[in-house]
C-alpha cells in the first residue's frame, strides 16, 4: 500500500498498513471485553473502550513498528505490554502512566522470514510460537527462552555517531577495536523488533540512546522500551536508559520516549561502566 498521505503523533509519515494495523489491534482488543483502557502508538491521545466492553486491563501498544521498512519489505513487527486495573474508579490516562515494573504480560510479533509471537506472563517464562501456515496455529517453537550473558554483536544507527554522547562513543569504538580479543560484530535493521529479536536469540546489546537531536532518545516508554524491556529482563538480560532500569521509570505522559540499551547482561554492564565514567 502507499503512503496513506497522514502523519502519526511522532510526525511521521503514516501508511496505509500502520492504519488498518491500528484499527485491527483497536478492534480485536475492545471487542474482547477485558480492556477499558488501550495507547497506541497511532493515536494522540488514550482510547477509553465503551463502558458495555470495560474489562481489567489496559494494553500500550506499538500496532507496527518500523513502517519506514515496510515498502522495501524488511521485517517488522507489533509490539505489546499489558497492566491491570489496581482501582475501580473510572479508567484514565494515569491507569496508564504505570512503571514496566507493574507489567502483567508483554510480547511482540514479528513479521520477518517467519511469523512469531514472543510473550512472557507474570512469574512465567519468555516463550516463543512460530505461526504454522499450513495448519494456521502458533506452536510453541521456542519455550523457556534465555539469552545469552555475553554475545558477538553490537546493534546501532551509526550514522548518528556525531551525536552520541562520550560514553557510548567510546563503548562502541571498544567493540570495534578491542584491546584483546575479536572485534564484535555489527547488525542495524531499523526494525525495534527485529533488532531485540537478534538479541534475544543471538545475544549481544541493542542501543538507541540519546542524541543531540532527540534529547531522550527516539523510542517510546510505554509500547516500545517498557515491553521489550520486560522480556529481555525475563530471559535474564538488562534493559537501561543509561541511568536505571527501563521497567523502574515512572511515565509523565503516554508518548515520552526512554534511551534504550537492552541484551545480554554483561554487554549491557560494560556499556553502562562507560556512562559511569563519564
Ligand atoms: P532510526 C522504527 O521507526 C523505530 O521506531 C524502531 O522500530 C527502530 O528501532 C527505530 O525507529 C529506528 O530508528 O532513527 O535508526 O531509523
Amino acid at each position: 500500500y502507499g503512503i496513506s498521505g497522514s502523519t502519526n503523533v511522532q510526525g511521521e509519515e503514516v501508511k496505509k498498513l500502520d492504519v488498518l494495523a491500528n484499527d485491527l489491534f483497536i478492534n480485536m482488543l475492545k471487542s474482547s471485553y477485558t480492556t477499558c483502557l488501550l495507547v497506541s502508538e497511532e493515536n494522540d491521545t488514550v482510547i477509553e473502550v465503551e463502558t458495555e466492553k470495560q474489562g481489567k486491563y489496559i494494553v500500550c501498544f506499538d500496532p507496527l513498528d518500523g513502517s519506514s521498512n515496510i515498502d522495501c519489505l524488511v521485517s517488522i513487527g507489533s509490539i505489546f505490554s499489558i497492566y491491570k486495573k489496581d482501582s475501580t474508579s473510572k479508567p484514565d490516562v494515569s491507569d496508564a502512566l504505570k512503571p514496566g515494573r507493574e507489567i502483567v504480560a508483554a510480547g511482540y510479533a514479528l513479521y520477518g522470514s517467519a511469523t512469531m509471537v514472543v510473550i512472557s506472563i507474570g512469574a512465567g517464562p519468555v516463550n516463543g510460537f512460530m505461526l504454522d501456515p499450513a495448519i494456521g496455529e502458533f506452536i510453541l517453537t521456542d519455550p523457556d527462552m534465555k539469552i545469552k550473558p555475553r554475545g558477538k554483536i553490537y546493534s546501532i544507527n551509526e550514522g548518528y555517531e556525531s551525536q552520541w554522547d562520550e560514553a557510548v562513543k567510546k563503548y562502541v569504538q571498544s567493540k570495534k577495536f578491542p584491546q584483546n580479543g575479536k572485534a564484535y560484530g555489527a547488525r542495524y535493521v531499523g526494525s525495534m523488533v527485529a533488532d531485540v529479536h537478534r538479541t534475544l536469540k543471538y545475544g549481544g546489546i541493542f542501543m538507541y540512546p540519546a542524541t543531540k537531536d532527540a534529547p531522550r532518545g527516539k523510542l517510546r516508554l510505554l509500547y516500545e522500551g517498557n515491553p521489550m524491556a520486560y522480556i529481555i529482563e525475563k530471559a535474564g538480560g538488562l534493559a537501561s536508559t543509561g541511568k536505571m532500569a527501563i521497567l523502574d521509570v515512572q511515565p509523565q505522559q503516554i508518548h515520552e520516549r526512554v534511551p534504550v540499551f537492552m541484551g545480554s547482561s554483561e554487554d549491557v554492564q560494560e556499556l553502562l561502566a562507560f556512562h559511569q565514567q563519564n
